[in-house]
C-alpha cells in the first residue's frame, strides 16, 4: 500500500520536472526575438531631408514630399524603398505640417478603405481616429466608381477619397496619379 503511494508521487514529480524542462524549448522563448517592423513607429533618428521638400512634425516624425505623380500603390512602394510609408496624418499637428508642406497640391497620404468599404485604415493598420476629410468626403465617387485611396487636396484644405489606380472600373479620365507624402 505505502509503496503504491510512493510510486504515484514519484510519477507525478517526474511529469512535473519534464514539463519544466520542456517549457524553455517551446514557443514562449520566441517572444524575446520579435522583430519590430518599424511601420507602427515611423519616428526615427534620420535627418528630416529628402524628396522635394521635408518638414518635421512636433512628435519628431518627418514628412517628405515627392512631386512626381504615381498611383497609390506605387507611391507607397516608393516610400517603402526609403524605409518609410505614405504619411500617417493621425494628429492635427501632423495634418497641419503636411498642409504647410504641400501648399495647394493634391497628394496621396497613407489612408484607404480598400479592405472594407467606408472603413478607413492607415497603411500601418491603425484605425482612423483624427480625420480631416473635406466637406462631403469621403463619397466613394457617389457610387459612380470605387474611391478607396485618400489624397490630401491642398487647394481645398482637406482629404478626399480617390480611385487608387487606373485599374479601377468606370473611372473614365479621372486622374489616379498624384504627388505623395512619405513619413518616417
Ligand atoms: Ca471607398
Ligand atoms: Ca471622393
Amino acid at each position: 500500500m505505502r509503496c503504491g503511494v510512493l510510486l504515484l508521487l514519484v510519477g507525478a514529480c517526474g511529469a512535473s520536472v519534464d514539463n519544466t524542462v520542456l517549457a524553455p524549448d517551446g514557443a514562449p522563448i520566441d517572444t524575446a526575438n520579435v522583430v519590430d517592423s518599424g511601420i507602427d513607429a515611423p519616428v526615427d533618428s534620420r535627418a528630416c531631408t529628402g524628396g522635394d521638400g521635408a518638414m518635421t512634425a512636433a512628435d519628431g516624425s518627418c514628412i517628405v514630399l515627392f512631386t512626381t505623380p504615381q498611383n497609390f500603390a506605387a507611391a507607397d512602394a516608393s516610400c517603402i524603398a526609403i524605409d518609410s510609408r505614405l504619411a500617417i496624418l493621425n494628429t492635427a499637428d501632423r495634418d497641419a505640417i503636411a498642409k504647410a508642406l504641400i501648399g495647394t497640391a493634391d497628394v496621396w497620404i497613407g489612408l484607404g478603405d480598400q479592405v472594407a468599404e467606408n472603413t478607413f485604415v492607415w497603411v500601418d493598420g491603425t484605425p482612423l481616429v483624427f480625420e480631416n476629410f473635406f466637406t462631403d468626403e469621403p463619397n466613394n465617387a457617389n457610387g459612380a466608381f470605387e474611391e478607396d485611396c485618400v489624397m490630401y487636396s491642398g487647394s481645398r484644405g482637406g482629404w478626399d477619397d480617390r480611385p487608387c489606380s487606373n485599374a479601377v472600373a468606370n473611372i473614365g479620365a479621372t486622374p489616379t496619379e498624384y504627388p505623395f507624402l512619405c513619413m518616417f
